[in-house]
């Protein structure tokens, strides 16, 4: 039965069409730099905005109907979001979906009750998955939402509580892997502390890698190869998070010898949140070997909270494709953990907040793609070190051949040095904007 009656298949006609349910920019076979669109940009759907979320906020009720002809709270509404999710991803040619245990089934008191139904649920999927080429980019446990959770999972003060996401997280790795999953999330939601008055960070810090190396200890057990992440945010709902950004999660997995299992997984909502921009945290992960995996939206220069926006900025995702086609491309996939804005709640929204974001990064990856073949930003920031590989004390530093006694020689022996050649930011940002608006 089809649920987006409404909705065709969605096409690619062209920049110039006005048509606001076809692409305009993702074209999935246009080959760039060697390879098609599709295989640069492994979209996926986020089971929790696109089947779950209805746009309740702080202050009003849901206002889009994600009922999809069933009643809430059952597991026939379970097998409907199935239903429409993979309806959705057909017409849109996104060929990965990402999910938390409790978006795919509503959540029982009794666990025992809630794995049953995950056991359901996943062989429902896996029948949906058949004839189609749609699989699972990552799984991840929700272990912020349920009140026992109010004081972290692996960072709990309550040994039982620790007990329980142990038990989410090996039947969430259980299910990925029945799934297929190239991946497996953890975002810390809770993972983190209010006051210092009642907390010791050090003792929540290790038992989070305890569990976290548990997690690859049985992950590994069951054959799953994929990556492990950790998604790095500041803040919200903590307000000290273990996880601030790609810099402080990587500390953290190299403190506690995860870093061989684990990359990360950077939102770009969350790096903004962090003060940082998008593409920073993009080249801290990708410089230590751990850029795996993108969570794909934006947030709003005028807000501090996650506002999950479909992405827009083409600025933004070209300098995103810009690092992500530098390093190589990423072992997971650009998953839209993003949300429909509360006014925008029809099902055409819901496809034309996907259109939005995909038409977006297809732009950043044309445009990414032609700056690194134009070159000339490339040609500039090696020019900008070349004394460190053109003179005999640059040479000497990169060698590690030389010490402070023969440098502060040297640099007595110049006398005034001459100043280091110009940054020429607005040359470069000129180039990006001739590059972007040709
Ligand atoms: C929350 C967030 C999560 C993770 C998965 O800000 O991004 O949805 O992506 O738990
Ligand atoms: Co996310």
């Amino acid at each position: 039965m089809e649920i987006f009656k409404n909705v065709p298949e969605i096409k690619y006609e062209g920049p110039e069409s006005k048509n606001p349910l076809a692409f305009k920019y993702y074209d999935a076979e246009k080959v760039v730099m060697g390879k098609p669109m599709k295989e640069h940009l492994p979209f996926a759907m986020a089971w929790w905005h696109n089947l779950c979320a209805t746009g309740v906020d702080m202050f009003g009720r849901g206002v889009a109907d994600k009922s999809f002809g069933a009643k809430e709270g059952t597991m026939e509404h379970a097998k409907a979001k199935v239903d429409a999710g993979f309806e959705f991803m057909q017409k849109l040619g996104i060929k990965y979906f990402c999910f938390h245990d409790v978006d795919l089934v509503p959540e029982a008191d009794d666990i025992k009750e809630t794995n049953r139904r995950l056991d359901e649920i996943s062989d429902y999927i896996l029948e949906k998955m058949k004839g189609t080429d749609i699989k699972c980019l990552w799984g991840t446990a929700n272990m912020f939402g349920n009140p026992r959770f109010m004081n972290g999972a692996g960072s709990s003060n309550s040994a039982d509580v620790f007990a329980f996401a142990a038990a989410q997280v090996k039947k969430a790795l259980d299910i990925t892997v029945k799934l297929g999953g190239r991946g497996y999330v953890f975002w810390g939601g809770r993972e983190g502390y209010e006051t210092l008055l009642n907390t010791d960070v050090k003792f929540e810090q290790e038992n989070i890698a305890r569990l976290m190396k548990m997690a690859v200890e049985y992950g590994r057990s069951i054959g799953f190869k994929g990556d492990f992440y950790i998604e790095p945010k500041p803040k919200e709902p903590m307000k000290h998070q273990y996880d601030f950004d790609a810099a402080t999660a990587i500390g953290f997995l190299k403190a506690h010898g995860l870093d061989k299992d684990f990359k990360l997984n950077i939102e770009a909502n969350h790096a903004t949140l962090a003060g940082h921009t998008f593409e920073h945290d993009l080249r801290i992960s990708a410089i230590n070997g751990m850029l795996g995996s993108i969570d794909a939206n934006q947030g709003d220069m005028l807000l501090g909270w996650d506002t999950d926006e479909f992405p827009f900025d083409v600025y933004t995702s070209t300098m995103c494709m810009y690092e992500v086609l530098k390093a190589g491309g990423l072992t997971g996939g650009f998953n839209f953990d993003a949300k429909n804005r509360r006014p925008s709640y029809t099902q055409e929204d819901m496809f034309m907040g996907f259109i939005l974001g995909m038409d977006t990064f297809a732009l950043g990856l044309i445009k990414a793609a032609e700056l690194i073949e134009d070159g000339r930003i490339d040609e500039f920031v090696k020019e900008r070190y070349s004394s460190y590989y053109n003179t005999e004390i640059g040479k000497k530093i990169l060698n590690n051949n030389t010490n402070l006694k023969e440098l502060a020689e040297y640099a007595d022996s110049l006398g005034k040095p001459e100043l280091p050649g110009s940054g020429r930011q607005e040359m470069l940002e000129g180039i990006v904007n001739s590059v972007l608006f040709k």
